[in-house]
């Protein structure tokens, strides 16, 4: 039989690893589809717009990654019980604007499916270059954003509880903070303190969401 869930995505998208991390948190199988990044048809069909991630379950569609999670999160016995840390979320909106910058030139170079046409990985860059600026500029090998990346993520390391869970217990922190480890995998020269190291790779083995680091750029 195949699985209840179709999930619809973009690998690169960090919505998309917080929806796709609850199926293997939770160890339910799901059917994952990857869509063309200038597919704007598939998704408004489905929910009235362009986005991803897009939830079918029995016909219908859900859109909203943190609603998908905890949808998901809510048959059988919940994974997620964990509380919540300030400090976490605090960390997250931090790092936000220097991985943003580092990360977008990256996805729209690197060898995704949802870039697999050229007017695909054409309109990406298109619509993101202008958020950000030169893209070139941002792939140079040294930038103040890796620096600071690099020093956020010295100041993450003692705020990791476990490998298994970054407050002890399975939360929504863990699904924010994989997705943002899950974009900062596509960026070389990234220093890992070896807490941070752990859990990205025990994560990885828990969520079934792979990092990028072998197509790192
Ligand atoms: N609030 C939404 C945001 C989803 C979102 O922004 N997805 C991006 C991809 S990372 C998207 O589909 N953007 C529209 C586009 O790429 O044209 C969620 O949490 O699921």
């Amino acid at each position: 039989m195949s699985a209840p869930h179709i999930l619809y995505i973009y690998e690169h998208c960090p919505f998309c690893t917080k929806a796709r991390m609850i199926f293997g948190l939770k160890n339910l199988p799901y059917e994952q589809r990857i869509l063309l990044n200038d597919d704007v048809d598939g998704p408004v069909r489905m929910v009235g717009r362009k986005v991803v991630p897009i939830l079918e379950e029995n016909g219908t569609f859900m859109p909203e990654s943190m609603d998908i999670v905890a949808h998901i999160d809510a048959i059988g016995t919940p994974v997620l019980t964990g509380e919540t840390r300030p400090e976490i979320a605090a960390w997250l909106k931090k790092v936000g604007t220097p991985l943003y910058r580092l990360f977008l030139p990256r996805a729209a170079a690197a060898p995704l499916p949802e870039f697999a046409t050229t007017s695909a990985r054409a309109g990406f860059i298109r619509r993101k270059e202008p958020s950000v600026g030169s893209f070139s500029a941002l792939l140079e090998e040294k930038t103040d954003e890796l620096t600071q990346l690099n020093a956020m993520l010295k100041e993450l390391a003692p705020l990791i509880r476990s490998p298994e869970a970054v407050n002890g217990e399975l939360s929504t922190d863990d699904i924010h903070l994989y997705a943002h480890l899950h974009s900062m995998s596509l960026i070389r020269g990234v220093v890992y303190p070896a807490e941070v190291e752990a859990y990205r790779q025990a994560m990885a083995v828990r969520s079934g969401v792979g990092l990028f680091d072998d197509i790192a750029v």
